[in-house]
Formats: C-alpha cells, structure tokens, sequence
C-alpha cells in the first residue's frame, strides 16, 4: 500500500500567485511536485518555490511535536503538556496585568492558511488586547489606507487587467521576482510578455533594472522613497495638459477639482530634482498613461514601505482614476472573489486613530498597531506594558526595522508562546511552540487573494494525507488558544467551541438583509453544510452565500465546497467585471478622490528639503529562490550562489574600493552588518540593494541547513524610528546608510 503513488491537486500556499500543484504522494510523503496543467489559472505554471513543497514538507528540522521550555532549554512535549504550558503562562500574564499585556504578532503565513483565515480572528476577539501587530504594517498598510479612504473599504484594492490592458506602469515590484502582490495571476512573467506580444507596453519604474525592468519597454530609475513626487507630477501634467478623462467614471467620483489645486505645486519642473527623474520622462510617462486605449498603474513594495508610502499608493489609483481607466476592462479593476459578497454602493467609510499606541501615540489602523512600535510597547516599564506574546505564523525578530533591539526586547517578556514549523529567530525566545502540520496535510483554500485576483476563480484543496496522530490540525491549535485566553482553559471542546462560531456565522448571514438567505431557517442552512470539519462547513457557508453561490438550493449552479471538490483543477468564474458603484463602501457613495488626511500630507510635501546628494540609501529586493525568512532551509533553494548580498553602483565601487566577492561593512542609524558585495551598472548610484530575511547563524536557532547559508538581517540597518505617518508601516525602502570596503578581495 506504501510503495503505491497517488496523484493529487492542491493550490501552493507559498506566495499569492495561487498556482495549482499536482502532488505525487507515496504514502504521505510527497514524492513529485509540478505545475498542474489543467489548473483553471495558473496552466502548468510554477517557480522553484512552489517546485520545492515536498523537500519543505518533509524537512527534517520541522517540528512534528511541540515544544516547551524547561530549565532554560525548549524541549520536546505532548499537546497535552503545551497546551497546559501555554494556558499557565498567558493566564498569569492576564491576571495580574490585564489583557493588553498579552500582544498578538500576526506574519505573512497568515493569510496563506485556513486557520489564519477562519480562526485568527476569533483568537483576536476572545483575547481583546490592544496590542495586535502584523506584517501588514512591514508591507501593504499604506494600500489598505488609501483604498479605504478612496473607496471606503480597505479590501476594495484595484488589480491591472493584466490580460486585457495595453499600457502597465508598474512602480517598485518586481513580479519576474516575486511573482506578484496584491495582484494575484500565476505565471505574471508570461501574462507581461503577452501585453508586449500583442503590441501593448510595459514601463517600469524602479531604482534597480530588476528582472522585470530588464524585461520591459522602458526603465525609469528613480530615488528611493520619493516616487510621491513622480506621481505628483504626473497627476500635475494629467490636469495642466487637459489630459484628465475620467469617462463614465465622472459620475460616481467627488473631489476631481480638489485635486487639480493640491498638485498645483508639483510641477514636473519642481519635482524632477527631487526624484531623480527628469521633467521630460514625468511629463512622458503621464501622456502615455492617458493616451493608451486601455492602461492601469500599479505600484507594490517600493511604494508602500516608504517615507510617504499612503500618498503614493493613493497616487497610483488617482491616476487609474483620471485616466479613466479604473474599474474597466484592460484597466485596474475590483476582483470579486468568490467568499465575498456584493456591497450595497455606500457604507460607512473609513477611519484610522480610534484609538492610540500608549507610548508612542501612534494611531491605530485597521485594528492594528505599527509593527516598529512593538519593542517600545515591551521595553517601556508602566500600566499596559507588553508582558507576553502570541506569534502565529511570522518571524518578527527579523523582519521587523532595528531588529536586535525588537530580538533583545522579546528576550525579556514574561512569556511567549508561538504557532510556527520552525525554531527560529523569533521562536527560539518561546516558552511554547505549537507546530502547524505541513502543507500537504491540510485543506487549502486562499480566503485573501481570490480579492486580488486577475481572474475570478475559486479553488479548494482537501488535505493531501490524512493528518498523522502526532499533529493537530492548524484551525485546532488556533481555536485552543482562543479557548485559553477566553479563560476557559487548556482542555475547552474546541470542536463544540467551533460548532459555535459556524452557528454564529450561519445566524450573521441569516439576518443580513443583503443576504441571499435572509430569513431562510439557520438550523436548516446549517444542516445543509458540507466538509469535514467545521472550518470547511465555514468555508461552504462562505461559497454558498457569495456571489457565486448555490444559494442554498435557489441557484442550481451556483458554488459550494462540494462543486470546488468535484473541479480539482478549480472552477474559473471568468474575466473581472466593473464593480462601481456596488463595491464603493463610502459615506457618499462616490469615490472620495481628495481625502482630507492625505490632502493634508501632501500640502506638507510641498515643503519637504531636497535629499542630500552623496548619501546612500539601502533597498530591499526579492529573489525567486527565497521567500521572506522562512525558505532558506531548503537545500535546493540556497545551493549555488549566496544570495544575500550587497547590490552596488559600479562607479560608487571603484570610488569606494569596493569590489565583487569582497566584503562591505553597511553602516545606519540603529546597525552595522557586514557582507559580500556585488558590483553592476544595474543599481541607481547612491542605491545599495539588500534582499530581507536573512541571518540565521542566532545562537539558539534550529534551522542547519539555514545556519550554513546565514547572510545578515538587513533589519540590524532599518530603522523603527521611520514610518509612514498614514498607516503605520515600517520604511525599509530608501533608509540611509554609509558603506565601505572591508576587504578587497574574495575571501579575505
Ligand atoms: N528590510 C525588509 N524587511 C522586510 C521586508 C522587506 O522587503 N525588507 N518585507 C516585509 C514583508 S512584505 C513581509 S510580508 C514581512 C514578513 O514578515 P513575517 O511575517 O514576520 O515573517 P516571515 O519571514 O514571513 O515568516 C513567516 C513565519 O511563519 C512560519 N510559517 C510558515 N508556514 C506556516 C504555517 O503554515 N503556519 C504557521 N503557523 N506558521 C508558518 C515560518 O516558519 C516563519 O516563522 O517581512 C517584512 N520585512
Ligand atoms: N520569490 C519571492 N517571492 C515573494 C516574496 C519573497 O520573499 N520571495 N515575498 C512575498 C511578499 S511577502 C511580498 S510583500 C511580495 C512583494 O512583491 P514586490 O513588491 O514585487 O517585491 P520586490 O521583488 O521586493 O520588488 C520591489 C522592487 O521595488 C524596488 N524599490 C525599492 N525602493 C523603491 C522605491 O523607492 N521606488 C521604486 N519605484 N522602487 C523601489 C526594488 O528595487 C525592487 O525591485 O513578494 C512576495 N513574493
Ligand atoms: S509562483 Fe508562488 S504560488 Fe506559484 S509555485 Fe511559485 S511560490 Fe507557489
Ligand atoms: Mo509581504
């Protein structure tokens, strides 16, 4: 029975590209892994990540049992005695210092899973601290802001048309590399070559000729962190040359005259010398935009984990706005996802600060405090200090600006407890590590990026191999926790506590007068619920009342878990469709174009100082073979050269003696690394590059494969004291930095 192989579909979790994987599993290992040629969307598509899911898989430094810490050491433990571990510590924390002393850190991994999906919420609520920090405050935050203001709702994030457009203007992503964000299409280097071969162009704007520069029409190279002002000059050109023609978007926009006064000052003249992009390209750039039949902006981490990451991101969607290209075919359009539903055209908008970070008085976003706030929040000794801590799925002792000031910080708290497959950077200060069971042991579905999808289509995986005695499904693990920090102990019935969140679901949809099934009997809808688990009745419950939905038996085709079963390959639900007004959740209804927060950050821009010429600044980059810094365990990933390397200008170099396969010495504010250098014509002078995620040689840290291949955090150079103001999130994109030689020589 164990030598036969079985062959399975399942969607990779490892990035947002969303590419359906067939599995050959011997037993329940997973022998063979390639792109699945029948998926709906991603066609046989998949990247050396993706291809290494089973080495990940079957890592031997994956933990397969928890672990709790006793005299000093993290050893291995039952379930039973984790959870007891766990439910005593956070307990005592919350006694004697209330709840806010318990922060929760959410990572990436989060939205990649089922049970960060369903669950981590639950989590949230029955803990009900104040101190919740995620990574989206290190990536995306500034996106959600300005959505939530432009359009009321911060998961109304517009997504190019890829397939359709014939003019992309991508601004500080890299999709060759990382395969695209917030913008979800498998095979995004394929569907860019496609724009070209049908005769449309591809401009990107980055300091680096990154791969996807390299591939593209046009490169701009910019000055990190100041793409505001491109933008601004762009949108300044749009108005002063009668290029703004926003079609029949004009009816449902506010605040179009508003922002032709609050550019008034951003001439491409007067922006030029602050970007580092001449008056003419600016001026260029915004004629194409407007001039193309169909064409979108789309602006990723260099735009958002930046001085004035909320502006710029803002930006990119004022011009889809002006241009008219929002919201129609081949433009920047609303995905809608098959767990979601269809809004009602207005709701009650936006807002950020309902309530403040206690030492720093950092506004709350979307629930969440900054993550660059969160060593202030441990350190600073008073009432509501953070005592404890709660990771699921996120490594913020590296990921996290001034790192080894957050990595000192977490060493001192009371007590941690951590859901995560790995001792790590972070993990290795817990008091308890619950481990999640590999990939292939769990069910699948992508909850987030279906939102950002440049297809509507919908794709469930069941677990590929029934989960092994020693493990605990995910949703599980996250439910107990929840079960512990509502005081009702280590031992709860998480199954009769996740009975209750289904019916609590069921009655929510049930009373909405929106929905489909208002009205319609909850018991009955929650006896027709079909999975195996509760989390999978959840996600029926999802699919059946969204816009795709069986409706309960009203729609004879409409979606459910058991019609996704029954499509392994997924069910594509077609092109993306306008969605204005319907998706707007704002006050008035109408795109809020001029937001008085930001208009007030831009007026301040106007009297921003030029840069200085000679300093450096330090950017990030990705790579296909590493993802954040939880992949380099992987043999197959890291072998060949390092990739954790400085990136520098050729004439920088030579004038700092600075030379390939030497060693530079980086030097910030808060940190000081030293690593190998790489010398190209493919780095903006005054730009050095270095990729995140590394430095894995932390005593303590169980990662072999890792420690051999360790790099440096590039997080010991960012600073906390740097961030957007809007929304919270950490700048790791243009932090300046001085460097210089070490040796000159390799090896040396
Ligand atoms: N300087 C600099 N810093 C950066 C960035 C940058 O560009 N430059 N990028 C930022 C960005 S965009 C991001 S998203 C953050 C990421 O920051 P984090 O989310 O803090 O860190 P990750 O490296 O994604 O680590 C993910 C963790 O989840 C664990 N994990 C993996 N799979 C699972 C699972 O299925 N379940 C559970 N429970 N755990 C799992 C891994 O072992 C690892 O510990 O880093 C940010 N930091
Ligand atoms: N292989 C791989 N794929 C990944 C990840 C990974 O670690 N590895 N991480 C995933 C995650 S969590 C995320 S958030 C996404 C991110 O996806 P992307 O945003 O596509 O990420 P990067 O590849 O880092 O590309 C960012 C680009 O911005 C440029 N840049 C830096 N500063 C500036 C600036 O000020 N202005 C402009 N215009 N450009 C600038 C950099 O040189 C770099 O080329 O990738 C995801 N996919
Ligand atoms: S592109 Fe992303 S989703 Fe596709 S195989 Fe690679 S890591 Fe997985
Ligand atoms: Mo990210």
């Amino acid at each position: 029975m164990i030598d036969e192989s079985r062959v399975v579909y399942t969607t990779c979790p490892l990035c947002e590209a969303t590419c359906g994987l067939e599995l050959t599993m011997r037993g329940d290992q997973v022998e063979k892994v390639r792109g699945d040629d029948a998926d709906v969307f991603s066609r046989g598509f998949i990247c050396p990540k993706g291809a290494s899911l089973g080495q990940l898989d079957a890592d031997p430094d994956r933990l397969r049992s928890p672990r709790v810490r006793r005299d000093g050491k993290l050893v291995p433990a039952t379930w039973a005695e984790a959870f007891s571990a766990a439910h005593t510590g956070l307990t005592r924390v919350i006694e004697a210092h209330g709840r806010d002393a318990v922060a929760l850190y959410l990572g990436n991994p989060t939205v990649h899973t089922l049970a960060g999906g369903l669950y981590v919420g639950t989590l949230r609520k029955a803990l009900g601290s104040r101190n919740v920090y995620t990574a989206s405050t290190l990536d995306q935050m500034p996106k959600h802001v300005a959505c939530g203001y432009l359009f009321g709702s911060v998961l109304a994030i517009p997504v190019p048309d890829i397939d359709r457009t014939d003019f992309l203007l991508i601004l500080g992503a890299d999709p060759h590399s990382s395969n695209g964000s917030l913008w979800t299409a498998p095979d995004l280097p394929g569907r860019l070559r496609a724009v070209r071969a049908r005769g449309g162009r591809v401009v990107v704007v980055d300091p680096r000729r990154s791969r996807t520069a390299k591939a593209a029409d046009r490169h701009v190279p910019i000055r990190p962190g100041t793409d505001v002002f491109l933008l601004l000059g762009m949108v300044h050109e749009l108005f002063s040359a009668d290029l703004v023609t926003p079609g029949g978007l004009a009816e449902h926009v506010n605040g179009v005259d508003d922002v032709r006064a609050l550019v008034a000052p951003f001439a491409p003249e007067s922006v030029a010398p602050r970007c580092g992009v001449d008056a003419a390209t600016i001026r260029e750039l915004a004629h194409e935009l407007a001039a193309a039949p169909r064409a979108a902006a789309y602006g990723r981490i260099g735009t958002t984990t930046v001085e004035y990451g909320t502006v710029t991101s803002w930006l990119v969607d004022v011009l889809n706005v002006l241009t008219g290209n929002l919201d129609r075919a081949g433009g920047a359009m609303f995905p809608m996802p098959a767990n979601g539903h269809r809004g009602r055209g207005n709701g009650p908008g936006f807002q950020i600060g309902r309530w403040r970070s206690r030492v720093r008085d950092l506004p709350e976003v979307a629930g969440e405090f900054p993550a660059v706030t969160l060593a202030d929040e441990i350190e600073t000794a008073g009432e509501g200090q953070v005592r404890a801590l709660i990771t699921f799925a996120g490594n913020p002792a590296s990921s996290v600006p001034n790192a080894d000031r957050l990595d000192r910080a977490i060493s001192t708290l009371d007590f941690m407890v951590s859901v995560d497959p790995y001792v790590n950077e972070t993990t290795r200060h817990a008091d308890v590590i619950l481990p999640p069971p590999p990939h292939s042991q769990q069910a699948h579905f992508d909850l987030s990026f279906y939102y950002f999808a440049v297809r509507n289509v919908a794709n469930f995986s069941s677990p590929a191999t029934p989960l092994p005695a020693e493990m605990r499904d995910e949703c599980e693990i996250v439910l107990r926790l929840a079960a512990i920090v509502a005081g009702l102990g280590a031992e709860a019935g998480v199954d009769a506590l996740a009975e209750d969140e289904l019916r609590q679901a069921v009655q929510r949809v049930n009373a909405d007068t929106a929905s489909p099934v208002f009205g319609r009997d909850p018991e009955v809808l929650r006896s027709e619920l079909t999975g195996d688990s509760a989390a999978e009745r959840q996600l029926d419950l999802r699919l059946r009342t969204g816009p795709y939905g069986d409706w309960f038996g009203e729609v004879p085709q409409g979606l459910s878990l058991a019609v996704l079963r029954a499509n392994p390959h997924g069910v594509d639900l077609g092109p993306l469709q306008p969605r204005i007004p319907e998706v707007l959740r704002t006050r008035s209804g109408l795109i809020e174009l001029c937001p008085e927060p930001i208009a007030e950050e831009v007026r301040r821009l106007s009297q921003v100082p030029l840069p200085r010429d000679h300093e450096f600044v330090v950017v990030g980059r990705r790579h296909l073979r590493s993802n954040n810094s939880w992949m380099h365990n992987v043999p197959t990933l890291v072998k060949g050269k390092p990739l954790c390397t400085v990136v520098v200008n050729s004439t920088d170099a030579r004038r700092l003696g600075l030379v390939s396969g030497g060693l530079a010495r980086v030097t910030s504010r808060v940190g000081q690394v030293e690593l190998t250098v790489e010398v190209t014509e493919d780095i903006a002078p005054g730009v050095v590059s270095i990729p995140h995620g590394w430095g894995h040689d932390l005593p303590g840290v169980e990662l072999t494969v890792a420690r051999e291949h360790a790099g440096v955090n590039t997080n010991r150079l960012t600073d906390d004291l740097r961030l957007d103001p809007l929304s919270g999130t950490a700048v790791l994109n243009g932090v300046p930095v001085d460097i210089e030689p070490v040796s000159t020589s390799e090896g040396t």
